[in-house]
């Protein structure tokens, strides 16, 4: 970027409101919070990326599920990923961030206006922008959006465990959970607000639910191949043997990728972080484990009074 945009960007963010998050500082864009070095990239996929009505795009907010889908969608999108042979399983040799390209993580990290003519559709990608905050392309094409989301308590804990695990690498000392909870009620936290994010997507979904999938992560833990073949139908690949969906569920698996060699020891070159935190435990309801009475209390009260009327709950 030219010195006098680099300026010019600063000078922006230095006007934005700040809040701090585990060690950093978070701005707030347009309603939602972001790190620095993800904002400049976001503004600049939100204006300047243009969707192809055969594109796919991952959407969520943080912690809610998104690798099993970058694990997924793949798998499905790929005739690779229907055959019999696992050797030739992309995700043995690449992590799931590495086979759907991150808008503002990676496409756009770099260049403003990077060159995207060499990609072979139908195009893969994820975001964790905001409906609101979409390129109008991806909102106007006939490119097809897949959200996942998950309970936001679970997701709350999901986050606290990546964040710390994250600045322990860097020497920074863990945010204490109290402190981060307060946060996160508040909507302060990257990507957020969760339930503005989640509304706006499941608004969208009800009305063009053939243009939005929105899945649960505790919908995908139940059923992992009815969700995988109503996933499939809605990507225009339906699968044509139960086999064929079953190798798609277990080669996406948990307990598969994890022990995968490049999961266990491989980096994150765009992140810098150690691959092994995008896997933990992947339990619906790890909350209990963490969360006092008035915590549960407390997010499921802002949950209940967000979603009113929406028709979304989480109830399990
Ligand atoms: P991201 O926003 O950084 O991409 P994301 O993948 O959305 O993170 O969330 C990570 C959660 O998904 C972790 O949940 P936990 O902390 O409660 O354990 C992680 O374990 C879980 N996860 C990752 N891959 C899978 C998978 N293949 N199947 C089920 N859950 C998974």
């Amino acid at each position: 970027m030219e010195s006098s945009s680099v300026d010019k960007l600063s000078a922006l963010i230095n006007e934005l409101p700040k809040q701090p998050w585990y060690g950093a500082d978070l701005y707030n864009w347009k309603g939602f919070w972001y790190r620095p070095h993800h904002l400049s990239s976001t503004m600049a996929a939100s204006s300047n990326f243009q969707a192809k009505d055969d594109d796919v795009i991952l959407t969520s907010s943080m912690k809610t599920g998104t690798t099993w889908m970058k694990a997924i969608i793949p798998t499905i999108m790929n005739p690779v990923g229907r055959t019999d042979d696992d050797s030739v399983d992309p995700l043995l040799k690449h992590h799931p961030n590495e086979l759907i390209p991150s808008l503002e993580i990676q496409v756009y990290s770099v260049n403003p206006h990077p060159d995207l003519s060499n990609m072979v559709s139908p195009r893969l990608f994820r975001t964790h922008m905001a409906y609101p905050l979409l390129p109008e392309s991806i909102k106007t094409s006939g490119c097809k959006i897949v959200y996942i989301t998950r309970d936001p308590k679970d997701t709350f804990v999901s986050t606290c465990h990546f964040m710390n695990s994250v600045i322990a690498a860097r020497g920074v000392e863990p945010w204490p959970m109290s402190e981060a909870f307060e946060s996160f009620c508040k909507g302060v936290h990257t990507f957020g607000p969760f339930h503005d994010h989640v509304l706006g997507y499941w608004k969208e979904s009800l009305k063009r639910p053939e243009k939005i999938c929105f899945m649960r992560y505790e919908d995908m833990k139940k059923d992992p191949k009815g969700e995988v073949k109503k996933l499939a139908c809605f990507l225009g690949r339906p699968f044509e043997k139960d086999q064929e969906v079953e190798k798609v569920v277990w080669r996406c698996s948990l307990e598969r990728l994890k022990n995968l060699e490049m999961n266990q020891h491989g980096v994150d070159p765009w992140l810098g972080i150690d691959y092994k935190h995008y896997f933990r435990r992947g339990i619906v309801g790890d909350w209990k484990n963490h969360f006092t009475d008035e915590m549960k209390e407390k997010l499921n009260q802002i949950t209940a009074m967000k979603f009113e009327g929406s028709g979304l709950d989480f109830g399990y």
